[in-house]
C-alpha cells in the first residue's frame, strides 16, 4: 500500500531545532528557528498572557466549538489591530476576518480559497522568502514564481528590479508580500517604497497577500502595520494573514487570523462565506483558548498596555543584541562591511554565509543557523554574543 511513498527530507527549520535539542554541548546557541528568547535564553511567558490565562480560568467558561470563522470578539480586535481603531473599512463592513490556527492556518485557508476562486492565477513570492510560503501555495495547486527582492551585494533591497518585475505580471496575479520584518532577510520596504509599490499593484490589478508574522518586532505595532493601512487607504482589495505566535510568545497556542479587505460589504460577505466553508473542509473551527487569549490581551485596556510594554522590551532587546553582534564582529573582522547587521530589522539577519559555512558553525562551534545563512537575532544574548562573534569571525 505505501511502498511507493518517497521519504520526507524533513523541514529545514524544524529539523535544525531537533538537531539542536540533541546536541549535548553545553555552550550551544540556537539562532535557527524564529522564536524569541529572553536575555536568560528562556522562552518567555508574557505577563499579559499569564494574567489573561488567570482570568480565563477564573471565568471558568465551557468549551463549545467555536464557529468556523472563530470568536467574534477576537476577530473584531484583530481587525482593529491591523487597520487601526477607527478605520472606515471596518465600519463599512468591508473587512472579513477569520480567526485561524496560527497564521499558517490563515495563509493556507487563504491559499485554498484563492485556488478555488482565482484558479488560473500564479503566485509570486519574494526571492528569497519563508520556505513554507512556496510549499503552502504549491500544496494548494498554484504555480509559484519569485520576484527580485534581496540584494546579496549590498544586503539591502532590489527595489527597482522588484517594481519592474511586478509591472510585467499578468493581471490578478497574487503577490505575497512581507508586511514587516522580512523572513529570512530582515530587509523591508520603507514607507516611501510602499507608496511607490501600491500604484503598481493597482495598475496591474494584482492581488496583494500580506504576511504579517512579526507585528511589533520592527518599529512598533502601528508602524509595522504601515503596509496594511496604506493598502487599505488606497482602496485595493487584499488579504493579510497575521500571527500572535511571536508578538505574544504563544507559539504552540496557534493564535492567528486571516483578513480580506474587500471593495464592498457585499463582497466581504461573499468572501467570508467561502472562507468559512474552506475552514470547515480543513479543520472545521479554530481553538477556543487561542481566541480567549487574543481577545483578552487586545481587548482589555490593562492587558493591552502591559502587552505593548512587553513587546517594546522584546523589540529593544533585539536591537541591542544586533548592535552588540555588529560591534564584536566588526572588531574581529574590520575587513568586512557588516552594516547590514544594523540596517536589517526584526527577528532575522541574512548573513550571506554559505551552507558549508553554516555547517562549520554548527559542527565546530555549536552555533545553529538556518542553512540559507539566516540568523535569528532573538537567540543572541549579551552572554553568548561574544562567542557567536568569535565563531562567525572564524568561518567568514
Ligand atoms: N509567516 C512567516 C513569515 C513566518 O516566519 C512564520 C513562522 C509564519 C508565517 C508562521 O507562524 P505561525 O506560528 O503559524 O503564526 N516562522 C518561523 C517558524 C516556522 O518556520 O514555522 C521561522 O521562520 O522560523
Amino acid at each position: 500500500m505505501f511502498e511507493h511513498i518517497t521519504p520526507y527530507a524533513g523541514d529545514p527549520i524544524f529539523a535544525l531545532v531537533d538537531a539542536f535539542n540533541r546536541d549535548s554541548r553545553p555552550h550551544k546557541v540556537n539562532l535557527s528557528i524564529g522564536i524569541y528568547f529572553d536575555e536568560q535564553g528562556r522562552l518567555p511567558v508574557l505577563r499579559c498572557v499569564q494574567e489573561a490565562e488567570r482570568r480565563i480560568l477564573a471565568e471558568g467558561g465551557a468549551k463549545p466549538y467555536l464557529p468556523m470563522e472563530g470568536d467574534a470578539t477576537c476577530r473584531a480586535e484583530v481587525a482593529k489591530l491591523l487597520l487601526g481603531e477607527q478605520h472606515p473599512a471596518i465600519g463599512q463592513g468591508r473587512v472579513a476576518t477569520i480567526q485561524t490556527v496560527g497564521s499558517s492556518g490563515g495563509l493556507k485557508v487563504g491559499a485554498d480559497f484563492l485556488r478555488t476562486w482565482l484558479p488560473d492565477r500564479a503566485v509570486w513570492v519574494s526571492d528569497p522568502t519563508w520556505d513554507n510560503h512556496r510549499s503552502m501555495f504549491e500544496g494548494s495547486g498554484f504555480a509559484v514564481h519569485s520576484y527580485p527582492y534581496y540584494d546579496a551585494t549590498t544586503g539591502g533591497l532590489r527595489f527597482e528590479d522588484m517594481l519592474a518585475c511586478l509591472k510585467g505580471l499578468p493581471p490578478r496575479s497574487i503577490v505575497l508580500l512581507h508586511a514587516c520584518c522580512h523572513n529570512p532577510t530582515g530587509v523591508d520596504l520603507a514607507p516611501v517604497q510602499w507608496d511607490r509599490l501600491i500604484p503598481v499593484l493597482r495598475e496591474r490589478e494584482l492581488l496583494p497577500y500580506l504576511d504579517l508574522a512579526y507585528q511589533g518586532f520592527g518599529d512598533g505595532i502601528d508602524e509595522d502595520a504601515y503596509a496594511v493601512r496604506a493598502l487599505a487607504a488606497s482602496g485595493l482589495t487584499f488579504f493579510v494573514a497575521n500571527s500572535f505566535s511571536k508578538s505574544m510568545s504563544v507559539y504552540g497556542e496557534r493564535c492567528g487570523a486571516l483578513s480580506a479587505i474587500c471593495a464592498s460589504p457585499a463582497e466581504a460577505d461573499l468572501v467570508m462565506g467561502q472562507l468559512r466553508y474552506t475552514v470547515r473542509r480543513i479543520y472545521s473551527s479554530p481553538a477556543i483558548h487561542a481566541a480567549r487569549l487574543v481577545a483578552h490581551v487586545l481587548g482589555d485596556a490593562d492587558l493591552r498596555s502591559m502587552w505593548e510594554g512587553e513587546l517594546a522590551q522584546m523589540r529593544q532587546r533585539m536591537v541591542e543584541v544586533r548592535q552588540a553582534l555588529h560591534a564584536r564582529l566588526s572588531a574581529l573582522r574590520p575587513d568586512r562591511d557588516l552594516g547590514f547587521l544594523l540596517s536589517q530589522r526584526g527577528m532575522f539577519s541574512y548573513t550571506g554565509l554559505s551552507a558549508e559555512q553554516v555547517d562549520r558553525l554548527r559542527e565546530e562551534h555549536a552555533v545553529y543557523l538556518i542553512r540559507s545563512g539566516r540568523l535569528c537575532v532573538a537567540g543572541l544574548t549579551q552572554g553568548n554574543v561574544d562567542r557567536v562573534a568569535q565563531a562567525l569571525a572564524q568561518v567568514v
